[in-house]
């Protein structure tokens, strides 16, 4: 098994190649490198008896049918931040199909997806493959979204097709842990029982733009110390409530010369809580507390909605079957919440879905420096196929 392993480890870091920015891994949704991962992963998926096909959101998917009426998912997505890792969820799709090989066509039937977008990167929005899998992409459905599948040569008329198929009875997404946890425990992987939510947001500051030489500091209406001071206040109250994050990862400023006071900024705000109260809660202070520096400042202050990811608890009797299979191939069983969004929380309304972490090294990840360790590799490819025969 560990020859498999390493040929999913290989697999990932070719695939990583795949890329917008040549010298780092950056993949977003229906970017020209998604031709190339269709291809290359399409390849190994019908040298294994797979049907292949890309629908029209832009998921790559194979099927390979097996015994009895039911069908196993196996997803993960395949686009990537900026300046990615090389695991970040292909892995999960790679290990689909290293697992239906080492089937040899035993097992249930197994359909792989391997989502076109997950990170929200490109529209700012998250989870454009699972929710045109589970039915809920109409609310994102935006006119360059539309235009995006078209340039990339699919059809948004066929993405009532890309339905998950009725026979569908579980679906696993393997994932790395993107944390410090399994490392210190010194554990090769984690059952996940839920997965946060998350609040994603575009703040907007509207100051005014000037002459950065003529203007008296007491005559400023600058947007973007109006944002530092606020972004300040952020990490205070995040660091205040246990088990809470929230994070200002983007921002874009007007005019953006050093001569001149920024007039319009930006920023993004992302929270997350394994509660959604504490989590809802937090957003709406944050949120005032912008209002209210904006009003002192005398700046005008918007915001828009990305996302409202409520938490969500994965399946019960799949988490034990998993925990089973983790027990039944010799690892101690670890569950834990998952602090990062995944696609299983999109399937998880629609189908019984369960997760498998695998421990990340360093607990890095969404960077060059994400990896797995092979032996881990194979602990999860043992456990997933005991997870088959048992599911
Ligand atoms: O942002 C996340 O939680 C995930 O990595 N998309
Ligand atoms: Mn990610
Ligand atoms: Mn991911």
């Amino acid at each position: 098994m560990i020859e498999l392993a390493n040929k999913v480890i290989q697999y990932c870091r070719d695939l990583a190649l795949c890329t917008e920015e040549p010298g780092r891994t950056t993949r977003t949704f229906l970017s020209p490198p998604m031709r190339e991962v269709h291809a290359k992963l399409g390849d190994w998926m019908r040298s294994v008896g797979m049907a292949v096909s890309v629908d029209a959101a832009g998921n790559l998917r194979g099927v390979k049918p097996g015994s009895g009426p039911g069908r196993l998912l196996i997803a993960s997505h395949l686009d990537t931040v900026p300046n990615a890792g090389a695991f970040d969820g292909i892995l999960g799709v790679v290990m689909g199909v290293a697992l239906v090989e080492a089937l040899n066509g035993a097992g249930p039937t197994i359909e792989v997806i391997g989502f076109s977008e997950e990170e929200g990167v490109r529209f700012g929005f998250p989870f454009i493959g699972s929710r045109a899998v589970v039915g809920t992409l109409d609310s994102v459905l935006t006119p360059a979204v539309l235009e995006s599948i078209g340039a990339f040569g699919l059809d948004p008329a066929g993405l009532p097709d890309a339905r998950l198929s009725p026979h569908t009875t579980a679906c696993i997404e393997f994932h790395i842990e993107q944390g410090p946890v399994l490392e210190d425990l010194g554990l090769p992987v984690g059952v996940v029982d839920a997965i946060a939510g998350q609040s994603r947001l575009i703040l907007t500051f509207r100051g005014k733009a000037n002459h950065a030489g003529t203007t008296p500091m007491r005559l400023r209406r600058d947007a973007l110390a109006c944002a530092a001071e606020w972004i300040g206040i952020v990490e205070k109250i995040a660091g205040e409530e246990p088990g809470l994050v929230a994070t200002v990862g983007s921002i874009t400023l007007e005019p953006n010369a050093t001569n001149v006071i920024p007039g319009v900024v930006r920023a993004s705000l992302d929270v997350r809580h394994a509660s959604d109260s504490i989590r809802e809660e937090t957003a709406a202070e944050i949120l005032q507390v912008a209002a209210r520096l904006s009003e002192l400042r005398g700046i005008s202050f918007e915001y828009q909605w990305k996302l409202n990811q409520p938490a969500v608890l994965l399946d019960p009797g799949l988490r034990d079957t998993l925990a089973s299979a983790v027990e039944a191939t010799g690892n101690p069983v670890h569950r834990m919440t998952s602090g990062a969004g995944h696609d299983a929380m999109v399937l998880a309304p629609h189908v019984p879905t369960v997760m498998l972490f695998l421990r990340s090294p360093g607990g890095i990840s969404h960077h060059p420096e994400e990896a797995v360790i092979a032996s881990d590799v194979e602990a999860a490819l043992r456990v997933g196929l005991e997870f088959i025969h048992n599911v």
